[in-house]
């Protein structure tokens, strides 16, 4: 942040009638004087530019029962710098037609679980909390978790009040059957389980929004739209889905959340497989390949007419055979071209940190479909070799970058071990069940095409390899 945007006075409840609206969306309610509604863990930013704009929306509406305890889970610097700005934080929303900003008033509150588990139990027992949030990441679906929140449903259990809708929105296929199973088992073989199986609701979702990490430059644009200092400022894209299965602790909140643009469905996971498998998926290929070849964000990757042709066949021939929701190709469309959106400066590197643990819902499922029905896994084979040569940690100009994974040391070891070797590269990268499975290690067509990707990665650079790939699949489709 600039020197200049620290000297104005901070955003706050206090300074925010001085913030010009229009053209900068305020919150439209006075905050009521009852406690949060809604329990968020995980305070990162996506929550903060997604559900919490939701819940923000409700509350505009004047439905009180949405405000939110932001519960970060171990760092303290989100939930203080909310802290000291009463929660209030900024919004860049960017599309084609321009950017608008929007203060985001739903966090009232903020915690750290680290800091005050006691806290956050006693809020998830309050009366007045109807729902649970989750944004942890995909690793943080552990037992330390589920003993947290077992714990506050214990309390809740005890005083004799109604269950809550604990609602996982990370990028995990059947999130919400994931939560419910993990917090059953925490519960043991008791009243609680019981209590917890039938009162408490674990809808399966799909959220999708590109937020990516705040930069400085985000927080100097907030600086000048609102004329105030604000720590919190995310950017975002005006698109944004939230699909939720209709399965609430109160089922009268699917036509609540229905009100502000929420869809309630029977069954998530057509839409959640395609979200995962065309989004998330285009995502970690074009991370890896980015990260290999020193760009730093998606919109520099997309914008390479290589890198669009392989995305767009990676989807249409690899993934999009497989999948059942409606509109494939209109969601294809809208992908690319969100992807393309130059305010979002989404860092490659964000999006390929933890690649072990995204890498399972984001591809195998679709290498899995192809290679039963004997069709080309070609362009899934050419992402895997992307990111085994990734993990090698440096690009192709030598510059080193650090891998964040729970497994970054093994996998960098394996894959520097085998360097100039790429089915031994391929054979070491593989056998590693937490990420590609049982079968697909031994399946010597799918580790044959990795291999191949791999060696020719390496003798021409990743560039003409893709234009290899590109032209021998126009020719074949
Ligand atoms: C991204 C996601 O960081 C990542 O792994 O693929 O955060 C992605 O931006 C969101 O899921 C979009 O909804």
């Amino acid at each position: 942040m600039t020197p200049q945007a620290e000297t104005l006075p901070r955003l706050s409840y206090s300074t925010l009638a001085s913030v010009s609206s229009p053209p900068v969306v305020l919150p439209g309610y006075v905050r009521p004087a009852r406690p949060p509604g809604v329990v968020h863990l995980g305070l990162g930013a996506f929550h903060r530019a997604h559900q919490a704009m939701v819940f923000d929306a409700l509350l505009t509406r004047g439905d009180p029962r949405w405000g939110v305890l932001g519960v970060a889970m171990r760092s303290t610097q989100v939930a203080d710098t909310l802290n000291a700005q009463d929660g209030f934080y900024s919004v860049q929303v960017s599309s084609a037609g321009g950017i608008k900003w929007q203060v985001v008033g739903a966090i009232w509150q903020t915690c750290v679980a680290a800091r005050e588990p006691d806290r956050v139990c006693q809020a998830m027992a309050a009366p007045s909390t109807r729902w649970l949030t989750l944004t942890v990441t995909e690793k943080g679906y552990t037992a330390e978790l589920a003993a947290l929140i077992v714990r506050g449903l214990a309390a809740r259990f005890s005083a004799g009040l109604a269950g809550l809708t604990l609602a996982s929105c990370d990028n995990l296929s059947g999130n919400g059957d994931l939560l419910r199973a993990l917090c059953l088992e925490a519960a043991g073989d008791t009243g609680l389980r019981e209590w917890l199986g039938k009162k408490c609701a674990f809808p399966n979702s799909m959220v999708d929004r590109i937020v990516p990490a705040a930069t400085p430059q985000c927080l100097d644009e907030a600086a000048a739209a609102l004329q105030l200092h604000d720590e919190g400022a995310l950017a975002t894209e005006s698109f944004w889905a939230w699909v939720m299965e209709d399965n609430f602790a109160d089922a009268s909140d699917a036509d609540a959340l229905r009100s502000v643009g929420v869809t309630v469905v029977p069954a998530v996971r057509p839409f959640e497989e395609a979200k995962l498998r065309m989004l998330n998926g285009s995502h970690t290929a074009m991370a890896c390949m980015g990260a290999v070849l020193g760009l730093p964000n998606v919109s520099d990757c997309i914008v390479q007419k290589d890198i669009l042709a392989y995305v767009y066949g990676l989807m249409t021939h690899e993934v999009m055979p497989n999948l059942h929701r409606p509109d494939l190709e209109t969601y294809r469309d809208d992908l690319l071209a969100r992807f393309a959106n130059p305010a979002l400066r989404h860092s490659v590197h964000q999006i390929a940190k933890d690649c072990s643990q995204k890498i399972p819902q984001r591809w195998p499922p679709s290498i899995k479909a192809q290679l039963s029905k004997a069709r080309g896994v070609e362009h899934l084979a050419f992402a895997a070799a992307a990111w085994m040569r990734y993990c090698r940690g440096a690009d192709e100009q030598g510059v080193a970058y650090a891998l964040s994974d729970q497994l970054a040391a093994e996998l960098q070891a394996a894959a520097l071990r085998h360097q100039g070797h790429a089915a031994d590269t391929v054979k070491a990268l593989l056998a590693i069940p937490s990420i590609w499975g049982e079968t697909l290690p031994k399946d010597p067509h799918w580790a044959g095409r990795v291999s191949f990707w791999l060696a020719d990665i390496d003798a021409q650079g990743l560039l003409l390899a893709l234009q290899k790939l590109n032209q021998q699949t126009r020719a074949v489709t």
